[in-house]
């Protein structure tokens, strides 16, 4: 089987690649023009060009390491105030030539648009906007305190030079686009071909409780495509939230997870098992939720009881009155909720109060360094307290060692989940588990 992502991977090599020639015209650029002030004893002018050494280079540095929040939120940024400085201290239309620097705003407006493409909208509507308007400004008025001068030669060159830079520029960042846009369109259609075809598989990673019983399982979904490779759910739950196909994979899940449940009630080794399956906040947003969810349980005929919906704090930023409704006619109805990702969202502790849930969920960044750091184990705890004081379950999601396990058990957590047990497995390999730990699993 072809290598996990493997199609992502390939794209972002491709792009770390266009990224990188883009770091180093950036860079050589600034070398070119430092050495020319340089050579006319003109160091304001060879000061100012070096700050682009500098952006090339930090940028080329951060890029080879991905780390594209630095690029988005500090070189990028850095360049943007250093060409209007440019534009204002040393390229200021003379009797001889206009303005060229401001060229270079041009690949940067439509660059902002890829770069702040996930960003929070303000940012991503308003970026390609105000270095526009910038652009603007610098082509149509003479604005400026020039601190250098040059000859008509000497400015003339400079202004192919310039020009012809961004032109480069401007090829790459559509280059980028292009690329861009091919890849989520290819990954789009195929998602939407997949849940056509029913190509994703259902995962159950076990859920254990204190004393070490397999209690139920989360069930989480596998993209393993016929010739791009697997995709894993941090590529393709974004992209199904973005399109609203994430409605329709909920609706598989929670269809294929009724009729799990029937299957595993029909074994005294399984009856008792329960299934948390993640919701969208969309597929909750639906005007016709709740009927639908209650004629599948009825429809499967299972007992509700065994049905968990897990919702993540994101649906507090949506409207509540309608979402605490919906949680509290389907809690009548028998079916439990849990709050997942719990504590990295921005949860009031008044809403997890009124809201109808069952259970809390740990999430996995606190348990990761729970030994380790004094915050995370005093979220964790605080978490563990407040389930205790609401009479109601907490689970504790990304156990990876025994200690973990144990510091949780001292602190009163009743359950847990985490790859100390076993990662999500396909079907087959999770009934084994079920089977194969009858005898309680190492616990407390
Ligand atoms: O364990 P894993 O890497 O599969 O999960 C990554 C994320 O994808 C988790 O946050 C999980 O909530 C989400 N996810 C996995 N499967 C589904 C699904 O079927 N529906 C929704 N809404 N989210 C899912
Ligand atoms: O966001 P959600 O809570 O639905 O997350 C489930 C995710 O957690 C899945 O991606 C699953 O693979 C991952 N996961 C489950 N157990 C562990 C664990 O012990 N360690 C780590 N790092 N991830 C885990
Ligand atoms: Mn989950």
């Amino acid at each position: 089987m072809p290598n996990k992502n493997n199609f992502i991977e390939q794209h972002q090599a491709k792009r770390t690649y266009l990224v990188k020639i883009g770091t180093l015209v950036i860079a050589i650029a600034g070398i070119v023009y430092t050495a020319f002030y340089i050579a006319s004893k003109n160091w304001v002018g060879a000061i100012f060009e070096s700050i682009f050494i500098y952006i090339g280079y930090m940028a080329y540095k951060e890029n080879s390491r991905n780390n594209s929040v630095a690029i988005a939120h500090v070189y990028f940024p850095m360049l943007f105030v250093a060409i209007c400085a440019s534009c204002i201290f040393l390229d200021v239309p003379n009797e001889f030539a206009p303005r060229s620097h401001h060229t270079y705003l041009l690949p940067m407006a439509i660059y902002a648009h890829v770069l702040y493409q996930d960003a929070n909208r303000h940012l991503k509507l308003l970026s390609p906007i105000v270095i526009l308007l910038a652009f603007l400004i610098f082509a149509c008025t003479k604005m400026g305190f020039s601190l250098v001068s040059m000859t008509y030669e000497q400015k003339e060159m400079s202004t192919w030079f310039v020009n012809t830079v961004a032109i480069v520029m401007l090829y790459l960042v559509v280059f980028i686009m292009q690329s861009d846009f091919n890849v989520r369109n290819v990954l789009e259609n195929e998602f939407s071909n997949a849940l056509l075809k029913k190509e994703l598989e259902l995962y159950y990673q076990p859920q254990v409780n204190k004393h070490g019983h397999v209690i139920g399982a989360e069930v989480l979904s596998r993209w393993h495509h016929p010739s791009l490779g697997t995709i894993t759910p941090d590529v393709f739950i974004p992209i199904a939230e973005k399109t609203g196909l994430i409605i329709h994979l909920g609706w598989q899940v929670l269809k294929s997870s009724c009729d799990q449940l029937v299957i595993w009630g029909k074994s005294d080794a399984t009856a008792h098992l329960t299934l948390s399956v993640n919701m969208s906040v969309k597929q909750f947003e639906e005007a016709d939720f709740v009927p639908r969810i209650i004629a599948l349980v009825n429809d499967a005929g299972i007992d509700a009881h065994k049905l968990q919906l897990e919702i993540t704090e994101s649906i507090f930023a949506h409207n509540l009155e309608d979402i605490t409704g919906k949680m509290v006619e389907l809690k009548s109805f028998g079916i439990k909720f849990s709050l997942d990702d719990f504590g990295t969202g921005y949860s009031s502790l008044a809403y997890v109060k009124n809201l109808p849930l069952d259970e809390l969920k740990i999430d996995k960044s606190f348990i990761k360094d729970v030994l380790t750091s004094v915050s995370d184990a005093t979220i964790a705890k605080m978490i563990i307290s407040l389930a205790l004081e609401l009479h109601i379950e907490v689970i504790a999601e990304g156990v990876e060692t025994i200690e973990q396990l144990q510091f949780l058990v001292e602190n009163g957590c009743s359950n847990f989940q985490g790859f100390l047990y076993s990662r999500a497995l396909p079907l087959d390999a999770f009934n084994e588990f079920v089977l194969a730990h009858k005898v309680p699993l190492s616990a407390a």
